[in-house]
């Protein structure tokens, strides 16, 4: 009894002198909404690295801007300020135009097609993150885009003039492009811009769409798969630097399992948000064939302005994208 007593005080003085000193706390902005796959994703994620480091690194999330905001995330962790989080990748392409790699209408326009794109454009986006003391975990897409709208619109005349929401570079000009004006605003606060009527239409997956609860003020949805676009896991390069071996391990399994779950994660809300904006009222479809063509001319454009602006690098991954077909 005595030999338990003193072996239970020794353990438990072990546990206290070097479980606080070994155990690092990090915090992990999140942008979208808590009930996003993206965050539910991380939010595994976060467990698995938590268990598998036995609290060595125990990872929190912290989802819908609530910690940084969307647009302010990478910064934070490139100076030190979170560890690590996630955000948008093309939102990166005011930056570098390689970063909107997955914002080209009409490119990769299916989940094989957009994890095919990701395989061809990665070593770049590895590299340029690199570069900027950043260290790529994981990847995950959103579901394909389509065109959020107040009223019916059956071709880029119809679009004349209308306010519309934009995330990225990529956004903002195919507002420009189809005659529209756009105004950048993060997801988690689009439902109040829609109230206010400071935009009345986006380009968006069904799953944010659903997330934010739109058709309380846009009534239509047209499905036309424009481009998936990725949110990405980075950690600050230093930090990750000062992490074991072991743990290393443990957080780069952890990613890729949570890039698998994240892709499947992300076909299963495809349909289940798409249902969901239609159970809110909102006319879901193709658009007409009239759009569908004036958009895809305007997708050219957009290619062959990316094209230009992201050089040998951008054209190497559409090649060996365009190979892998
Ligand atoms: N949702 C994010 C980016 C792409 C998407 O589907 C957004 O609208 O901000």
């Amino acid at each position: 009894m005595k030999i338990l007593t003193s072996l239970l005080a020794a353990t438990a003085l072990t546990a206290a002198a070097t479980a606080p000193a070994m155990a690092e706390k990090w915090d992990m902005p999140m942008a979208y909404s808590a009930s996003n796959f993206h965050s539910a994703t991380g939010a595994e994620f976060a467990k698995c690295v938590t268990t598998g480091t036995g609290g060595e690194v125990e990872i929190v999330t912290h989802p819908s801007g609530s910690l940084f905001k969307g647009a302010d995330i990478k910064r934070a962790i490139q100076t030190g300020q979170a560890p690590i989080g996630e955000r948008l990748l093309s939102g990166h392409q005011n930056e570098n135009a390689l970063f909107g790699f997955d914002s080209i209408p009409f490119l990769a326009t299916s989940f094989d097609d957009s994890a095919k794109l990701w395989e061809a454009a990665r070593p770049s986006i590895e590299n340029l993150l690199a570069e900027q003391n950043l260290t790529l975990l994981y990847a995950v897409p959103w579901p394909p885009q389509g065109l959020y709208f107040k009223d019916e619109v059956n071709s880029v005349a119809d679009m004349e003039g209308i306010k519309f929401r934009s995330y990225n570079n990529a956004t903002s000009r195919l507002a420009e492009l189809t005659g529209m004006l756009p105004v950048t605003i993060e997801a988690a606060e689009i439902s109040q811009a829609f109230a206010t009527g400071v935009a009345d239409s986006m380009v968006s997956s069904g799953s944010t769409g659903y997330d934010r609860k739109v058709w309380e003020s846009l009534n239509y949805f047209y499905e036309v798969d424009a481009w998936l676009p990725r949110n990405y896991v980075m950690v600050n390069s230093d930090i990750w630097a000062g992490v074991s071996d072991a743990n290393k391990n443990v957080i780069k399994g952890c990613a890729e399992l949570a890039e698998y779950a994240g892709n499947w994660r992300a076909k299963e809300y495809t349909g289940f948000t798409l249902q969901g904006l239609r159970d809110g009222g909102m006319t879901v479809g193709p658009a007409s064939e009239q759009m569908t063509n004036e958009l895809k001319e305007i997708g050219v454009t957009m290619t062959n302005e990316w094209l230009e602006a992201a050089g040998d690098e951008g054209k190497a991954i559409v090649d060996a994208f365009n190979s892998s077909q």
